[in-house]
């Protein structure tokens, strides 16, 4: 079992948040040994551990407390939160502080012929996504019926393949639209990587550290600026 009285850190093993998030705990003076295949790395210097995950595990792993804090895309953190809610849930956490990093826009495409003059011309359509919950919240207050095509992957050859009429998919140069013949038409949320604590009693020591390291990460981003 891991040392309770340790601070612990979600972070995203491997993917576009890793490499960020690490230098972010070195400019915070957080030394780690990270180790391929490791889940658990240990700070030598401070009583942090850290837990290298799936980006999709991260969330709830706050909401159900199993870690104090974690770095996380908003888009995914958000979807969790509806899909919680969904369900019947009341997920809570704090959001500590949104990063510098992980900018991305979560967005409706089609194909090039497609005409699309707003989102009345989605109605009845299928839309392929990975986030269906996002989707959904903002179709719904468009008042846009649709169907929705969950893939958790391929999402932009949706449309090629024939299963469905649009995408909604996270863009960030829009390179990959464009090398599957898709349009930005509509871009419904903004995303960052932001940092987040789990919600509940918490020992004076964690917290002061908590406080220590968003004050050095306060300057860190800040001289970034
Ligand atoms: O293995 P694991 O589940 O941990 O990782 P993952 O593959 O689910 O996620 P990963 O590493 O791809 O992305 C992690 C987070 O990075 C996302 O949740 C976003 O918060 C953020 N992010 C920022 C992005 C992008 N930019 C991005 N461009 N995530 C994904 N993309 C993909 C997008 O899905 C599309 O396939 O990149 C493609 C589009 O990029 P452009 O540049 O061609 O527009
Ligand atoms: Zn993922």
């Amino acid at each position: 079992m891991l040392d309770k009285s340790r601070l612990r850190i979600a972070m995203q093993k491997s993917g576009r948040l890793s490499d960020e998030s690490q230098k972010l705990f070195a400019s915070c003076g957080i030394k780690i040994n990270l180790q391929q295949q490791r889940l658990i790395a240990f700070a030598e210097n401070m009583p942090i551990d850290i837990l290298r995950v799936r980006d999709d595990d991260i969330p709830g792993l706050v909401m159900d407390g199993v870690v104090d804090l974690g770095i996380i895309g908003e888009n995914v953190l958000e979807e969790e939160l509806l899909s919680r809610r969904a369900q019947g849930e009341d997920p809570r956490y704090t959001t500590l502080r949104r990063l510098d990093f992980g900018g991305c826009r979560l967005s409706i495409a089609m194909p090039l012929d497609a005409e699309y003059t707003g989102p009345q011309c989605l109605q009845n359509s299928r839309i392929a996504t990975s986030y269906p919950h996002l989707l959904k919240r903002y179709l719904d207050e468009q008042k846009v019926r649709f169907k929705s095509c969950l893939l958790n992957g391929s999402v932009e050859v949706a449309p090629r393949a024939g299963l469905a009429d649009a995408i909604c998919d996270l863009v960030s140069t829009g390179a990959t639209l464009e090398a599957n013949g898709l349009r930005e038409v509509d871009v419904i949320y903004r995303s960052k990587a932001t940092l987040i604590q789990r919600d509940g009693e918490i020992s004076d020591e964690k917290q002061e550290l908590i406080n220590k390291l968003l004050t050095r990460m306060q300057g860190v981003i800040q001289a970034r600026e």
